[in-house]
């Protein structure tokens, strides 16, 4: 029987890469996301390869992720995998300079719709036990401060630690749990972050090749596929042009 793996936010971006790449090695899927439209022209796609289903929701809606879940056929009861990966950063404009919508909704997706994903979903993965894991997106984001990484890099930190904290509680079910922390990667999410400037976007990433989904989802599906026995605990990527800057100094200020 094929293995199956649920994950969020698979309408763009390393989600749905990671579903491409795991529809090829005959994995299947549950795939979510806000936008049906796209949802349902990746799902009729995949099924092509192999068995899919699709639950348009919001991961902030805990009833409609209650609903969602609790309406899959009783042929994907049983999980192998789950990527948490639906997330986003909105502005990038200094602490002072932004709302509190903004910030929570960075809270409600990044934390709380992650955190409603791995409660209602824990008890299938600690049915299947070994060899099942977790994979939550962090960011490079959780692990350096940056101006105008505020909340959202509040909230990939929360991510990190709550992944390191769930490997304590889940010892003796086999479940594993990893905490991926890419840097800069080319996707949807700039757009998302800096309000659709697609002129923004494009110099963002203008000569710096960055890290493409496909590589998040090679590195993924890796780590998923490792011996039973191993659990890859934080995975940090950054592309070779990325490194890091100095600390910053104001001098003569108030
Ligand atoms: P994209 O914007 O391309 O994809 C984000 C996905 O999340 C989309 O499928 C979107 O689907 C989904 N999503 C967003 N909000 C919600 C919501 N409320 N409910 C359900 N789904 C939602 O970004 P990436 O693929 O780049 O990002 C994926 C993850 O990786 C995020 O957690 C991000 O923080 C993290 N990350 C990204 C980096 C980057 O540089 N790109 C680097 C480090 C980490 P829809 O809109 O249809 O709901
Ligand atoms: C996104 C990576 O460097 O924009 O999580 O914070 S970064």
């Amino acid at each position: 029987m094929s293995d199956t793996l649920f994950i969020t936010g698979a309408t763009s971006g390393f989600g749905e890469a990671c579903a491409r790449r795991f529809a090829e090695a005959g994995w299947k899927l549950v795939l979510t996301g806000r936008r049906a439209e796209r949802l349902n022209a990746l799902v009729e796609e995949l099924s092509k390869q192999t068995e899919v289903h699709g639950l348009v929701v919001d991961v902030r809606d805990r009833k409609g992720m209650e609903d969602a879940i609790a309406s899959l056929p009783p042929s994907f009861a049983k999980l192998r995998g789950l990527i948490n990966n639906a997330g986003l950063a909105v502005g990038t404009d200094p602490a002072p300079k932004c709302s509190l919508d903004d910030w929570e909704t960075m809270v409600d997706t990044n934390i709380k719709g992650l955190l409603t994903t791995t409660n209602l979903l824990l008890p299938r993965l600690i049915a299947h036990g070994r060899g099942a894991g977790i994979i939550n997106l962090g960011s490079i984001a959780g692990n350096y401060p940056y101006p105008g990484s505020h909340v959202y890099g509040g909230s990939k930190a929360f991510v990190k630690q709550f992944s390191l904290n769930l490997r304590c509680d889940l010892q003796g079910t086999g479940v594993r749990v990893t905490n991926i922390e890419p840097g800069l990667c080319e996707s949807e999410f700039s757009l998302v972050r800096f309000g659709g400037d697609q002129a923004r976007y494009d110099a963002t990433y203008a000569g710096a090749e960055p890290i493409q989904p496909q590589d998040i989802a090679d590195t993924i599906f890796w780590v998923m596929n490792t011996p039973a026995h191993v659990n890859i605990n934080r995975l940090e990527l950054m592309p070779v042009s990325q490194t890091w800057a100095g600390f910053a100094i104001e001098r003569g200020g108030k």
